[in-house]
């Protein structure tokens, strides 16, 4: 489990997971999975890092609007990202 102080006040706890799919929007390295690895992918396609093959545009562009920006990163992140209580 992660621990981060948002804040001082303030714990968001999370896991993250590995979740397999059976199809494949968000697995932009084709790897079987959707995890942390896909969301490194996208920030480096946003940032101009790496060149986006076309399936990786269109596995990246989970919200549909036919371009690759935050948005996707935050629903991809949603996506692995798993709620905890923090039992605090
Ligand atoms: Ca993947
Ligand atoms: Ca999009």
């Amino acid at each position: 489990m992660l621990r981060i102080p948002l804040l001082s006040a303030f714990i968001i706890c999370f896991s993250i997971t590995q979740a397999q799919t059976n199809d494949l929007i968000g697995d932009l390295n084709q790897d079987g999975f959707i995890d942390v690895l896909d969301i490194v992918v996208l920030v480096n396609i946003i940032t101009g890092q790496i060149d986006a093959s076309e399936y990786q545009l269109w596995a990246g562009d989970l919200n549909s609007d036919a371009g690759s920006d935050i948005l996707d990163v935050v629903q991809l992140v949603n996506v692995i990202i798993v709620p905890l209580d923090c039992g605090d």
